[in-house]
């Protein structure tokens, strides 16, 4: 999964990034501070693949990954070439989702880029900005096929898309439409998630609530991925904070994207995937390889929860053997109990599958 993280410049993005991906890219007082986009990949934090490994010897664990794009900040007129976001647009039209920070803290000795801080207005600005560039897409296109009989569908929806981006506005489409547009690549109908970037004392402001923004301290996330692990729980209790910033931030991304985990266990290489809820095991295979989704004969599945409940059955001696013998002698088990299931394609991929798949070369 890609995540690209946008906002006016100056407020906190890179710091944000250098947060999640426990990078050191530049960040100054000063607005444009990143030019090039910084680019970082993430472990997503899963207990289970512990648990897991733990249970069946897997030998190696490979965790679910999230790329994430820190580009330059943007101002009004980006869409029109002010500042130096516009270039970097397009590189993140590819993502499947947008965090889109916005501050919060007050902290006198940070310039911000319009006079007084108003998070309302500055989420505007942004989206604005990004339906103005989805618009120049929309424009170019509409020019090239409008006198293609066959594309009048396509102008009638690419006119109404139009109307409403001019306006700053998304539109409002079904999942046909939503179809026809993917190609396009709109940067206003990727789902975002709203950080507040608050001061160490600040809250969510309330009108921010109807963009479900969560809040994060961005500075002192960053901060504390400095400390030594032990160290960083004991701040945050200390600090009275919840969870690391990241955990929230990468579950709220899951939710809004509606994404589930399944994993595979090959021979003793255990690995978690990350996939759109209601896709079929067919298309989970397709995630591993694009042999196995063509090839696709039948899965072996099994649940998280039930392969836990058996493992707690599981005798200790039967844990100290090997782990060949340990996955078969698990998996007979399952199969008695009637847990491991065989699947055909069509089967809805659970969160938490553990899955199995059988596929012709
Ligand atoms: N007080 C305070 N300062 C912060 C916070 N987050 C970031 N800053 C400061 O704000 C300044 C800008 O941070 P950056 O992370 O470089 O911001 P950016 O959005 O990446 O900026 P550009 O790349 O220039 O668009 C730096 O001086 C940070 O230390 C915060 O939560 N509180
Ligand atoms: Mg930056």
């Amino acid at each position: 999964m890609q995540i690209g993280i946008v906002g006016l410049p100056n407020v906190g993005k890179t710091t944000l990034f250098n947060a999640l991906t426990r990078g050191h890219a530049k960040v100054e007082r000063y607005p444009f501070t990143t030019i090039e986009p910084n680019i970082g990949v993430v472990k997503v934090p899963d207990e289970r693949l512990a648990k897991l490994k733990e249970l069946i010897g897997a030998e190696e664990v490979t965790p679910a990954t999230i790329k994430f794009l820190d580009i330059a900040g943007l101002v009004e007129g980006a869409s029109k070439g002010q500042g130096l976001g516009n270039r970097f647009l397009a590189k993140i039209r590819e993502v499947e989702a947008i965090i889109h920070i916005v501050r919060c803290f007050p902290d006198p000795n940070i310039a911000h880029i319009t006079p007084d801080l108003n998070p309302i207005r500055d989420i505007e600005i942004i989206n604005l900005e990004l339906a103005l560039a989805d618009l120049e897409i929309i424009e170019k296109r509409r020019e090239k096929i409008k006198k293609d009989p066959e594309a009048k569908e396509e102008l009638k929806l690419l006119g109404r898309v139009a109307e409403s981006l001019s306006k700053g506005e998304p539109p409002e489409l079904n999942k046909e439409e939503r179809e026809i547009l993917k190609g396009y690549h709109l940067l206003s109908l990727k789902p975002t998630l709203y950080i507040a970037n608050l001061g160490e004392e600040e809250e969510v402001p309330e009108d921010l609530k109807k963009y479900n923004a969560i809040g994060i301290c961005a500075q002192l996330e960053s901060e504390m991925q400095e400390l030594p692990e032990e160290e960083r729980a004991h701040f945050r209790a200390e600090l009275g904070i919840g969870e690391m910033g990241l955990k929230k931030l990468i579950r709220e991304s899951y939710r809004l994207l509606s994404l589930i985990t399944f994993f595979t266990l090959e021979r003793k290489k255990l690995r978690a995937w990350t996939l759109e809820e209601g896709r079929n095991v067919r298309e989970a295979a397709g995630r591993i390889h694009s042999d196995m989704e063509k090839g696709f004969i039948k899965a072996e599945v099994i649940n998280y929860s039930d392969l836990i409940q058996i493992g707690s059955l599981f005798s200790s001696e039967a844990r100290k053997q090997g782990s060949r013998v340990k996955r078969e002698a698990f998996l007979s088990q399952a199969r008695e109990k009637g847990l491991l299931k065989i699947e055909g394609k069509d089967y809805k991929v659970r969160e938490g599958d553990i899955i199995t798949i059988k596929f012709r070369v």
